[in-house]
């Protein structure tokens, strides 16, 4: 062999090692101001580097990904990676006062975490206030090197941002509900990809979908709505469902997607029908008399070639209130579970939980009748903390923050879907539920009747759980669990729970630190439906919490 050719193998194989190793991807976020015109009418909104839905995230699974944050407006910020797993990196999750202090005017933090065990399609969005209705965008985790999607190769690939618009400020619309106790403002139009499509007496560009027949699309589907769960279809075209969450699933075919806040999607689309134009359409799924907002967002699928005048095949909305279409979607959705991709569901449990989430009522002398709208799990209203974030007390020993007696049970049992107790009142608290490491828990997440009842998508950070049975009414002990599924149920971060219903979830608790658990509708979790683990170490430092970063932010 000449020296020539040994060259190029070591390169080869250099090359080679060189592209198997995991990565370390470094970004920059400047948050800032930007003005910017939908629905006819302009605003200054908080961006990402000027961009609205912000910069999407790319990496491979096992890489590590360091963000650093930079605060150039004159409010708090923090950013959250929705549904990272965060191993042993708490630090980096994001939410104010649960795993960090806000990054304050003119400071910058470094967000610094390594993607394992994930792959797909998640979103990052800021996590304070309702910053999250502008601060937000796509995250897209390759799989890692060797390995390829467990569905044929698409062509494309496509991502669509789902999210709502108000024309006024946002902070102004918190405020205003902050101040008078009641629901604020719902938004003025949904956006895909930040645009509304034409709306009531202002025509504007839609977002456009170019395609080209006989090729396929992976479309990665983010729902970074506020306070909305959302039906997504596309004219005349069936999708097909491959990965939620940043988990494979069994691929199955659908014409609607039924998508919350916090969720995603990710489906492949054959473009395979006649040449044409074909309405993209999003509306809102709302199954009881809570205000939403109405308007259909619109964008089209255009194939390549055809004529500018050619019709527009529109598609119908499904109604409002279409709780059978979201409960077709729900059941269709099921772990991979192959060999490479196991569904490893908890089969016993340590910690048998029932949270019962509730809209209630308090006393705010300052509010509209002196009297405030709360919500709560298990009666208890979270109040976030304001001199510490919850794990830099817990991890520095900080007493007087929070409090360990989060109720395991609903402390006056009632009948959750019947009707409701007469008296209203929460306990208002920061509370936590303590966990060991790696122990087992089963969370049952009963909708109740108290005032409205509603579908609520619950967002649990730091896992991904098993939504294992779901039913409508009263979760019963006894016969119920007799239908989970602990075969193949999805494997997710965030599950709808059915209005006057409940579901049930599993995880393990392997992942050290403060966890927050909350409703994935900012009005509930600005209300109180909210709640945190506190997962312990295990043994060693392979099994604790990393040291907190240095430029962690104070209080
Ligand atoms: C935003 O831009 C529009 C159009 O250029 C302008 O009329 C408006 O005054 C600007 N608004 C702000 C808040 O800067
Ligand atoms: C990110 O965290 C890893 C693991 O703790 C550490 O070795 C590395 O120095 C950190 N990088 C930055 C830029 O903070
Ligand atoms: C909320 O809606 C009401 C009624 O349309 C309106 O008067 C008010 O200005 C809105 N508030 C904000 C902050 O946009
Ligand atoms: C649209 O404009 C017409 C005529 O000015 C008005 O009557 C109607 O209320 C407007 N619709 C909306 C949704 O603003
Ligand atoms: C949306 O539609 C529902 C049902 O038709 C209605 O009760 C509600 O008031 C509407 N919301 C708005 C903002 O118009
Ligand atoms: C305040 O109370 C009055 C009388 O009970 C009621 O009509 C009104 O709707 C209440 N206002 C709010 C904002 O709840
Ligand atoms: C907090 O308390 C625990 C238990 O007493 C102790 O092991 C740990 O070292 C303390 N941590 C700090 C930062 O003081
Ligand atoms: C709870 O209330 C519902 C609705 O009134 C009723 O159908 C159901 O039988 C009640 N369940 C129990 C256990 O009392
Ligand atoms: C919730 O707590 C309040 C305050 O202690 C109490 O008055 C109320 O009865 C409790 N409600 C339920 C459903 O537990
Ligand atoms: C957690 O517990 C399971 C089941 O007992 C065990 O197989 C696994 O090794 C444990 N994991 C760790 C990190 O201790
Ligand atoms: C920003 O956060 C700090 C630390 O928690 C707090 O003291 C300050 O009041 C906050 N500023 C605003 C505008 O909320
Ligand atoms: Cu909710």
């Amino acid at each position: 062999m000449g020296f020539r050719a040994l060259t190029l193998m070591l390169v080869a194989f250099v090359f080679h090692t060189a592209c198997v190793e995991p990565r370390v991807r470094h970004y920059n976020f400047k948050v800032g101001k930007k003005n910017i015109t939908r629905l006819c009418a302009s605003k200054l909104i908080l961006t990402v580097n000027g961009k609205f839905p912000g910069p999407t995230l790319y990496a491979r699974e096992d890489d590590t990904v360091i963000v650093r944050v930079v605060n150039h407006v004159n409010e708090n910020v923090t950013i959250h990676w929705h549904g990272v797993r965060q191993l042993r990196t708490g630090w980096s999750d994001g939410p104010a006062y649960i795993t960090q202090c806000p990054i304050q005017t003119g400071q910058s933090f470094v967000y610094n975490f390594t993607l394992t065990g994930q792959r797909g399609t998640l979103l990052w969005h800021a996590h304070i206030n309702w910053q999250r209705a502008t601060v937000h965008g796509a995250i897209v985790i390759f799989p890692k090197h060797g390995t390829l999607y467990p569905f044929p190769k698409p062509d494309k690939e496509e991502i669509l941002v789902l999210g709502e618009w108000w024309k006024s400020d946002i902070q102004a619309v918190l405020n205003q509900g902050l101040q008078s106790g009641r629901a604020p403002n719902v938004s003025d139009a949904h956006t895909i990809n930040g645009r509304p499509g034409p709306a009531p007496n202002c025509s504007s560009n839609g977002y456009t979908l170019h395609v080209e027949h006989g090729k396929t699309y992976l479309l990665r589907i983010v729902n970074a709505a506020v306070n909305e769960e959302l039906f997504f279809k596309i004219a005349g075209h069936q999708l097909t469902i491959v990965e939620v969450d940043a988990s494979y699933t069994k691929p199955f075919k659908t014409d609607t997607i039924f998508i919350g806040p916090g969720q995603t999607t990710n489906a492949l689309l054959a473009a395979d029908q006649e040449t044409g134009k074909y309405l993209i359409a999003i509306s809102p799924f709302m199954d009881t008399t809570v205000a939403t907002d109405n308007q259909t967002a619109t964008g089209l699928l255009r194939y390549l070639g055809i004529q500018a005048f050619s019709p527009t095949e529109v598609t119908a909305v499904p109604p409002r209130n279409a709780t059978p279409a979201t409960t077709r979607f729900m059941d269709s959705l099921r772990s991979l579970n192959s060999r490479q991709y196991p569904a490893n569901v908890p089969k016993s449990i340590d910690h048998s939980l029932m949270f019962a989430m509730g809209i209630g009522v308090n006393p705010c002398p300052t509010c509209l009748n002196g009297s405030q709208v709360v919500a709560d799990f298990n009666n208890v209203t979270f109040v976030l903390p304001t001199t510490a974030a919850i794990l830099q007390a817990y991890y520095y020993n900080i007493s007087g923050v929070y409090t360990e007696d989060f109720p395991a049970n609903p402390p006056n049992p009632y009948n959750y879907t019947g009707t409701p107790p007469a008296n209203m009142q929460t306990i208002n608290g920061t509370k936590v539920y303590r966990l060991g490491f790696n122990s087992t828990v089963q969370v049952v997440l009963q909708g109740t009747t108290m005032i409205a009842p509603e579908s609520h998508p619950i967002h649990l950070h730091g896992f991904n759980f098993y939504a294992v049975g779901r039913g409508v009414g009263n979760f019963d002990p006894q016969k119920d669990p007799e239908s989970f599924n602990l075969v193949d149920p999805v494997e997710r971060n965030t599950v709808s729970v059915p209005t006057a219903g409940w579901t049930a979830i599993r995880f393990r608790a392997d992942n050290p630190g403060i966890w927050f658990l909350h409703c994935h509708l900012e009005v509930h979790t600005t209300w109180g439906l909210k709640m945190a683990f506190l997962v312990e170490n295990g043994d060693g430092p392979s099994e604790s919490i990393l040291p907190p970063p240095d430029d962690l932010p104070s209080c």
